[in-house]
């Protein structure tokens, strides 16, 4: 049985990181407010009112994060670009500062080794384009595609590689259909122009990328869907929710159509968002490389109110749960990297894990379930590889403790525990252990 020693050779290791989770500073040099220094101001909004703005001060730590990161051997790392660090009202005059903060911390990587992998966008819109109507308006997908020329003028001469955005899914479903995530939008079902507008997002930005000769990635959360049982109603559901989750956010890259959303009462051209000749834009056949981020399927059954839902999301006993309450299920990835290439075939491109990891308890030392995670999904990656998948690389989910949203500073998914109070960083179990991993990884591959 392949386990994570038999990764092809040349796999990239990296860990990966989103700018509002650990950059702090949301005022200082010229930033701009983003909808997350709107939203963690709402009462209630966030466990325990805990807020974004110190963060793990990596504004001004950045040289102590790369030297852990350089402790672990990294190829590469995967960290977040503030829009509005950048351009603090998302559009016009760009601030010097922002991108000078940028361009520190690439040099910085660059000279211990370490690959950049930017995101453009995980999640922290400027306030400014929100009070527009954020990804609801067609015109943020221009305004994107502007921020991305801005940044990739700047950086592009040593950053080879870029992601365009961060799990839509998540951004849209959680940041405007329900509204547990900034802005707090709960649209349900009408939410989803926001999906359409950030995909002409990416297409956009994408050719921006591709026009100055550079790679490009989209990282989406993706799940493989399971009915809860073979009835026909489960099947229809789990249909439904998986054309809501993966197949809305990979369809229209791939292969340049939306899925049949009819299930979900969706019209064809979403409540109007989609123009004639968009499709063609967010089609991205020269994407080079799809970023997969997984944590863990989901089991779907027939909905028991179907005027709410036409689905109900179940829980997977019997199998252990991270801190967060997540079922742990590792051959569920070999199973859903099996499944892309099975349907998506020649239109599939190489594919990176650009998140996977998971929340332990604070108080668990060492910390064996992290690197029981990790390594039994190492292990799914190498047997999804050896089944022919073009697997490139693995950025595990996180380098340090962070704020995990609406959850605050309670889960904590770091190799690096961060004390939020002193921001000392200790290296956990798992980080000594990623480390010896990637050392062993290469010591077999090299030979
Ligand atoms: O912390 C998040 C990250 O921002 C996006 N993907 C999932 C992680 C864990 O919830």
């Amino acid at each position: 049985m392949p386990d994570r020693f038999d990764l092809p050779a040349g796999f990239r290791w990296g860990v990966a990181t989103a700018a509002y989770q650990i950059e702090g500073a949301v005022a200082e040099d010229g930033r701009g407010p983003s909808v997350w220094d709107t939203f963690v101001a709402r009462p209630g909004a966030v466990r325990d009112g805990h807020t974004g703005a110190v963060a793990c001060d990596h504004y001004h730590r950045y040289p102590e994060d790369i030297a852990l990161m350089k402790g672990l051997g990294l190829d590469g790392y995967r960290f977040s670009i503030s829009w509005p660090r950048v351009l603090p009202t998302g559009a016009g005059a760009v601030n010097p500062a922002g991108l000078a903060f940028y361009d520190r911390l690439v040099d910085a990587l660059l000279d211990a080794g370490i690959t950049p992998l930017p995101t453009l966008f995980h999640w922290d819109l400027p306030q400014a384009l929100e009070d527009r109507g954020g990804w609801l308006d067609r015109d943020t997908a221009y305004r994107f595609a502007d921020y991305t020329a801005v940044v990739a003028d700047r950086l592009g001469d040593r950053v080879p590689a870029w992601i365009t955005l961060n799990e839509p899914f998540v951004h849209t479903v959680f940041g405007y259909a329900l509204g547990t995530h900034a802005p707090g939008r709960a649209l349900m079902f009408e939410a989803l122009p926001a999906a359409h507008h950030q995909l002409l997002a990416h297409g956009l930005a994408a050719a921006v990328l591709h026009e100055r000769g550079l790679d490009v990635m989209l990282s989406n959360n993706l799940t493989p869907v399971e009915p809860a049982t073979p009835a026909p109603a489960d099947l229809a559901a789990a249909a439904a929710y998986d054309a809501l989750h993966n197949r809305l956010f990979t369809d229209p890259v791939l292969l340049g159509r939306y899925p049949d959303l009819s299930a979900l009462g969706v019209p064809d051209d979403i409540y109007g968002a989609v123009r004639p000749g968009d499709l063609d834009l967010v089609h991205t056949p020269g994407l080079d490389g799809l970023g997969v981020n997984f944590y863990n399927p989901t089991r779907i059954a027939a909905p028991t109110d179907p005027g709410l839902l036409p689905f109900d999301l179940v829980d997977i006993p019997d199998v252990p749960h991270t801190a967060f309450g997540w079922p742990v299920v590792p051959d569920a990835l070999r199973q859903l990297l099996v499944h892309l290439h099975e349907l998506y075939g020649k239109s599939l491109p190489p594919l990176t894990i650009t998140e996977n990891g998971c929340s332990v308890e604070e108080s668990t030392d060492p910390d064996h379930p992290r690197i029981d995670y990790l390594s039994a999904h190492l292990d799914a990656l190498a047997r999804a590889a050896a089944e022919g998948v073009d697997i490139r690389g693995y950025y595990t989910w996180s380098l340090l403790d962070n704020f995990e949203w609406a959850e605050g500073y309670h889960q904590r998914f770091g190799l690096v525990h961060v004390d939020f109070d002193t921001q000392r960083r200790t290296p956990r179990a798992s980080y000594a252990w990623y480390r010896d991993l990637i050392t062993a990884y290469r010591g077999r591959n090299e030979r």
